[in-house]
C-alpha cells in the first residue's frame, strides 16, 4: 500500500491506474489550459500570516454549508463520468464523504444513478443538474432526486456551449466515450481497473439512459447531449428550476459580480464561484482571484462557496479567509479514487483535513469559522480583476 501524504501522491497513482482517457478527462481545461492552470497557481500568491503563542488546543473545522452540518467546509463536486475512473466510483465517493461528514454531489452526468447512490448511503447528498432545454426532463431528474431524499440541487449555468479540451477530442472522449483500438489497446493494461468495470452491475449514465426522451442505451446519448443543453437559458428559466425543485438551490459557475446579483436575485441559496476547473472559458481569471469582488457584490445576500485549484488545505484556508463559507474539490477526490477506490477518497479527505487543521493551528486559530483576511497577507490588487498580477 503506497503511503500517501498528499494530494500529488495521489495522483501519480492515479495516473499509473487509470486508462488514459479517462486520466486525461480529468488532468485537462480547456483550449490553451491558461485557466486551468491558474486555478491553482493563484492560490501561491496569497501568502498566509503566522502566529504564535496563541492557546492550540480544541481545535474544530466543523462548520455548517447552506444550513447542513459539516465536519470542515469542504465538498465533494459533482464530476462526470466519475463512474468510469473506478467502478462505482460515485458511490464509493459518496460513502467516504458520508462517512466523513462531507457533503457529496451526484453529477447528472454520473454513471450510478440518483437511485443507486441513494441505495447505498444513509444520508442526503446533493444533486447536480446542468440547465436542460427538456422540461418535462428537468420536473423527472427532480422528483427522483427529491424521492431519493436529496436536501439540495446544484444547477451548473457555465455549460449553455461545451468548451473545447483538445485531449478529449483527440482520445475520443464524449458521452459515451467512442473506443478505438488505441483505447482498447490502453485499457487492456489497466488491469485492476478492468476487472472492476467488468464486475459492475450499474446501468451506465443511469441518470439520462432510460429516462431522457429518445435515450434507451449509451449509444443514443452522443445525438442527446448534443441537443440537450439550453443554448437560450436566461435568468427566469434559473428562477423556474428553482420553483420546479422547491428546495434549497446552489448555483454553479459564477465568476462575475453582476451574474452574482441575479443568481441571489432569483433566490440561490448559495453560489459556487468557479469557472468549471477551468474546462469552459480558457482566458478567464481563476476562481480564486475572482472571489473578492464577488463577495463584495453579494457576500451579504448568499452564501458564497468556491471551487476549482483546491489541491490541500491550505488552499481551503486561504478561500475561508477571504471569505467563502464552503470549498469544493473535484480532482483531488478523482486522484483518490482512481489509486484506492472508496479508501483513497477517504485518504484524500483525511489529508486535506489534517493540513487545514495544522495550518490553521500555525495562523493561530481554533476555529474554522473564526478565519478572514487577517489570516493573510495579499499582494496589492489580488481581489481587483483589472489587476494583472
Ligand atoms: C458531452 C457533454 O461537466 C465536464 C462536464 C461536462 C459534461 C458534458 C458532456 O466535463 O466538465
Amino acid at each position: 500500500m503506497p503511503l500517501f501524504t498528499n494530494i500529488e501522491d495521489m495522483r501519480r497513482v492515479y495516473q499509473r491506474k487509470t486508462p488514459r482517457m479517462f486520466y486525461d478527462y480529468t488532468e485537462s481545461g480547456s483550449w490553451t489550459e491558461q485557466t486551468f492552470r491558474e486555478n491553482t497557481s493563484d492560490f501561491s500568491r496569497l501568502r498566509l500570516r503566522q502566529r504564535v503563542a496563541v492557546d492550540m488546543s480544541n481545535r474544530s473545522t466543523a462548520t455548517q454549508m447552506i444550513g447542513e452540518d459539516v465536519s470542515m467546509p469542504i465538498a465533494l463536486a459533482p464530476v462526470g463520468m466519475t463512474g468510469m475512473q473506478c467502478a462505482d466510483g460515485e458511490i464509493k465517493a459518496a460513502r467516504a464523504a458520508e462517512a466523513f461528514g462531507v457533503p457529496f454531489t451526484l453529477s447528472t452526468m454520473s454513471i450510478c444513478s440518483i437511485e443507486d447512490v441513494a441505495e447505498h448511503t444513509t444520508k442526503p447528498f446533493w444533486f447536480q443538474v446542468y440547465t436542460l432545454k427538456d422540461d418535462d426532463f428537468m420536473r423527472r431528474l427532480f422528483d427522483r432526486a427529491r424521492a431519493a431524499g436529496c436536501s439540495a440541487i446544484v444547477v451548473t449555468v457555465d455549460l449553455q456551449v461545451l468548451g473545447q479540451r483538445h485531449k478529449d477530442l483527440k482520445n475520443g472522449l464524449s458521452a459515451p466515450p467512442k473506443l478505438t483500438p488505441k483505447s482498447i489497446a490502453n485499457m487492456a493494461t489497466k488491469v485492476a481497473w478492468g476487472l472492476g468495470m467488468l464486475g459492475t452491475k450499474r446501468r451506465f449514465f443511469g441518470n439520462i439512459v432510460g429516462h431522457a426522451s429518445g435515450v434507451t442505451d449509451p449509444s443514443s446519448l452522443s445525438s442527446w447531449t448534443a441537443e440537450a443543453f439550453d443554448i437560450s437559458l436566461d435568468w427566469a428559466r434559473i428562477a423556474k428550476f428553482k420553483e420546479m425543485w422547491g428546495g434549497k438551490m446552489i448555483i454553479k459557475g459564477i465568476l462575475d459580480a453582476e451574474d452574482a446579483r441575479m443568481a441571489a436575485k432569483v433566490g440561490a441559496d448559495a453560489i459556487i464561484v468557479s469557472n468549471h476547473g477551468g474546462r469552459q472559458l480558457d482566458g478567464a481569471l481563476s476562481s480564486i482571484r475572482m472571489l473578492p469582488s464577488i463577495l463584495d457584490a453579494v457576500g451579504d445576500q448568499v452564501e458564497v462557496h468556491l471551487d476549482s485549484g483546491i489541491r490541500s488545505g491550505q488552499d481551503v484556508l486561504k478561500a475561508l479567509a477571504l471569505g467563502a463559507k464552503g470549498t469544493y474539490i473535484g480532482r483531488a477526490f478523482i486522484y483518490g479514487l482512481g489509486a484506492q477506490g472508496q479508501a483513497g477518497v477517504t485518504r484524500a479527505l483525511e489529508i486535506l483535513h489534517k493540513e487545514l487543521d495544522v495550518t490553521m493551528a500555525l495562523c493561530g486559530e481554533r476555529n474554522v469559522r473564526d478565519l478572514g483576511p487577517h489570516n493573510l497577507i495579499q499582494p496589492h490588487g489580488f481581489g481587483d480583476p483589472q489587476v494583472a498580477l
